[in-house]
């Protein structure tokens, strides 16, 4: 079991190195080129893990702040000093995002970027990246187990730093946590290591199938974790897990595979339909059309056409999300940008509209 949930890994991480090393190229600010293994070899040395001691801070996790002012450069907070955060720009009348990334990402690459950049299109934000680039660095395959424990225990050091802080205090109710792959996953196991208060929202854009611990909460992304939890499902079932884990939980195209993501191999399909989840969710920050849901109980209706939603029950999946979505909703988007399809008319049910584009 345990031999053939690494063979996995090696699998989908070599699969997420082909995006990530492809998203990279794509973006013009990279001021860290970045090392990738060559070959399956390289993937389990163990030369560039976390050196003790594990102790939180840790220098190799830092957390910056970007704010409208600073989109450029962010400023590095230090939870050891209140001074910090004091001095930053950081307001605490706008909004608060905490933003973990997946395997592989970074503060200065894709799609930390282009979400910070789709956020203060809109207005003004306190984004707080957790930059773990090195921490969970792909060959530290014997850590990669307890990385995330350890990457929570930091990141609930953020937030208390955050909720304690003598003048610009914010409770963890006040702050919207997203994370991606093993980021959603990290966000998770957060929960267990706040002693007052609740997270007031974590989104999951398709949390990593790795680290499925079964039905052990504490182990995992779920709906006690945070006042509200709502979750995009993009490559459920091989990168992604299947849930639902949330109070509302999205499966886009159908949750599973994503349109045009059809590759020449298929590692590189499986990550595009885990990685296009990102797009879906920027290009919700900002979208006038909107990425409309509706509720659908199963794959299985929603697929032969079974589900016909009143026009209430449609919710806005991403960013814009009433918080009083519940359940399970289905949404199709087009193949390439703009995703969102916008609100499907009086005369349809949830297929009706031509899938893909
Ligand atoms: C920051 O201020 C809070 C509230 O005054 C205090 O409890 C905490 O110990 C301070 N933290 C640091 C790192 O000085
Ligand atoms: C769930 O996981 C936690 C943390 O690993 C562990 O302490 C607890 O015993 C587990 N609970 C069950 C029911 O297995
Ligand atoms: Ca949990």
């Amino acid at each position: 079991m345990v031999a053939n949930a690494e063979w996995l890994l090696v699998i989908g991480i070599t699969a997420l190195q082909f995006s990530v090393s492809r998203t990279q190229r794509e973006n013009s600010v990279r001021d860290e080129p970045e090392k990738r293994p060559q070959s399956v070899r390289d993937l389990f040395k163990t030369g560039s893990c976390i050196p003790p001691p594990y102790r939180c801070p840790h220098p190799q996790m830092q957390f910056y702040l970007y704010t409208r002012t600073t989109q450029e450069k962010g400023e590095l907070l230090n939870t050891l000093d209140n001074e910090s955060l004091t001095n930053s720009k950081f307001n605490t009348k706008h909004p608060t995002k905490v933003v973990v990334h997946g395997f592989g990402g970074g503060r200065n690459l894709s799609p930390s970027t282009d979400m910070r950049k789709a956020y203060f299109t809109r207005g003004n934000y306190n984004i707080i990246i957790v930059d773990y680039g090195s921490l969970v660095k792909e060959p530290c395959l014997g850590q990669i187990e307890w990385a995330p424990r350890f990457a929570s225990l930091c990141i609930s050091q953020l937030i208390e730093y955050l909720q304690y802080h003598p003048v610009k205090a914010v409770p963890p109710e006040r702050i919207h946590t997203i994370g991606y792959s093993v980021g959603a996953h990290i966000l998770g196991l957060v929960a267990n290591h706040i002693s007052e208060g609740k997270l007031g929202r974590i989104t999951g854009l398709d949390p990593t199938i790795f680290f499925y611990m079964g039905n052990n909460r504490s182990r995992d992304l779920d709906y006690t974790d945070a006042l509200f939890v709502d979750i995009l499902h993009t490559g459920a079932g091989i990168l992604g897990q299947w849930g639902p884990n949330g109070h509302a939980d999205f499966y886009v195209n159908g949750g599973s595979s994503q349109p045009g993501c059809a590759h020449d191999t298929i590692f590189q399909t499986l990550s595009c339909d885990h990685t296009k989840v990102t797009p879906y969710f920027i290009e919700s920050i900002n979208s006038r059309d909107g990425f409309w849901a509706g509720p659908c109980p199963n794959l299985f209706s929603y697929l032969i056409g079974w589900c016909e939603p009143k026009d209430t029950d449609y919710v806005l999946m991403g960013e814009h999300l009433t918080p009083n979505a519940r359940g399970v909703f289905y949404v199709t988007t087009n193949a390439k940008p703009p995703y969102a399809r916008g609100f499907p008319g009086k005369t349809r049910n949830l297929r009706s509209i031509r899938p893909y584009s």
